[in-house]
């Protein structure tokens, strides 16, 4: 038997904006649309890779966007080889820096190398990893946001019966310790003690605020602190860590798996939860997972469920994966939901397939 090639051929990228049936009002932005990049490597031998990044900002697609095309320029005509291209990313973005937008790009085709290899082997992309689709647990994020506290009860429990979820994240950092209360508060009157309370400060507190703010928390039964304060303070997220009795959540900000590795050095944290997009992709991934593998730190994901689900299915330390149905508008089959889990579909590569119609409703210049 022979190896089947795959060759990298071209690659095409849009952007759309589509609506957020709850807009995001948090500290790191309001948003009512959501940009998403949508990324499609064509291949010589016809199959298509597909991934997506959310990069938060609109208009930041002026400089993602021909990063992702910079990029793949060179890769045109050579065998998909998303390790190696990794690797060799590394080497060239040096010269500019290989966090930040480089880092978003190269992980934008990561994904979409990855997902083509899946389709070459028939394979759903858990399965080529060595693992095996099946649900993986996941906390519903679509809501509780920084909004008025008269509201987050109902929030509540339309989030909980949204997928029978047994867990949610709820933003706090209001500017009074009451409110912050309150919120807590209504959200367990709604949905009753069992339920798991993920909260996110969105790096809204500095150092002094957060020991105030989640040291007053810290008795509240609350599953994890996330985020409290800026992402790149690693020590005063050590002095948290070692002074709260309620787990430190970080890790959405980390770009590349080195950054994981030093936070966890450093004991930064009590849990990780790594977004693909800055990660670095599937090989940033493996690579940060078998970091917080070795550590035995517990891992969570940020944002993309579809491909974050089939990663989670081979992450040794796997904890909760974090539910978003943000880009359900644009995917032809969105992932289905089932009592808490997000079901890993038995179909080759990452499941990602575009809803054209939509597509061409929500695209935009960017
Ligand atoms: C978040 C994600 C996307 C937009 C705003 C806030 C948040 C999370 O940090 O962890 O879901
Ligand atoms: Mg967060």
């Amino acid at each position: 038997m022979t190896f089947e090639k795959l060759t990298f051929r071209s690659v095409t990228v849009r952007s759309v904006l589509v609506p957020l049936r709850r807009p995001v009002v948090s500290k790191v932005g309001l948003f009512d649309q959501w940009p998403i990049i949508l990324i499609d490597l064509a291949t010589e031998e016809g199959v298509v890779g597909r991934s997506y990044l959310e990069p938060y900002l609109k208009h930041s697609t002026h400089y993602i966007v021909p990063a992702i095309y910079d990029l793949a320029e060179p890769r045109k005509g050579q065998p998909i080889r998303p390790i190696e291209d990794f690797q060799n990313a590394r080497r060239a973005l040096n010269l500019i820096g290989y966090e930040g937008v480089s880092m978003i790009a190269v992980s934008g085709l990561d994904m979409a190398a990855w997902d083509a290899l899946a389709k070459a082997a028939g394979m759903p992309l858990a399965v080529l990893l060595g693992g095996s689709t099946g649900p993986v647990a996941a906390y519903n994020s679509n809501g509780l946001w920084l909004t008025e506290v008269a509201g987050l009860g109902d929030d509540a429990r339309a989030l909980v019966a949204e997928g029978g979820f047994k867990g949610l994240k709820l933003r706090l950092g209001r500017d009074r310790l009451a409110d912050d209360l309150a919120a807590i508060e209504a959200v367990r009157t709604a949905v009753g003690a069992e339920i798991k309370l993920m909260v996110d400060f969105n790096q809204g507190l500095r150092l002094g605020e957060a020991l105030h703010r989640c040291h007053a928390l810290d008795r509240q039964g609350l599953y994890w602190f996330e985020e409290p304060i800026a992402y790149d303070n690693l020590a005063g997220y050590a002095q948290l860590s070692r002074e709260l009795t309620t787990p430190v959540q970080l890790g959405e900000n980390f770009y590349g798996p080195r950054a994981l590795h030093q936070a966890l050095s450093i004991g930064a944290g009590d849990y990780v939860m790594p977004d693909l997009m800055r990660i670095g992709g599937v090989t940033g991934w493996i690579r940060a997972s078998s970091i917080a593998g070795a550590a035995g730190v517990e891992m969570s994901t940020h944002l993309y469920p579809e491909f974050a689900a089939h990663l989670m299915r081979v992450t040794e330390t796997a904890h909760w994966l974090e539910w978003q149905d943000w880009a359900d508008p644009i995917l032809a089959a969105p992932f289905k939901l089932a009592d808490g889990f997000l079901m890993v579909p038995n179909r080759p590569g990452a499941g990602l397939e575009w809803d054209e119609d939509a597509v061409r409703r929500y695209q935009y210049d960017g």
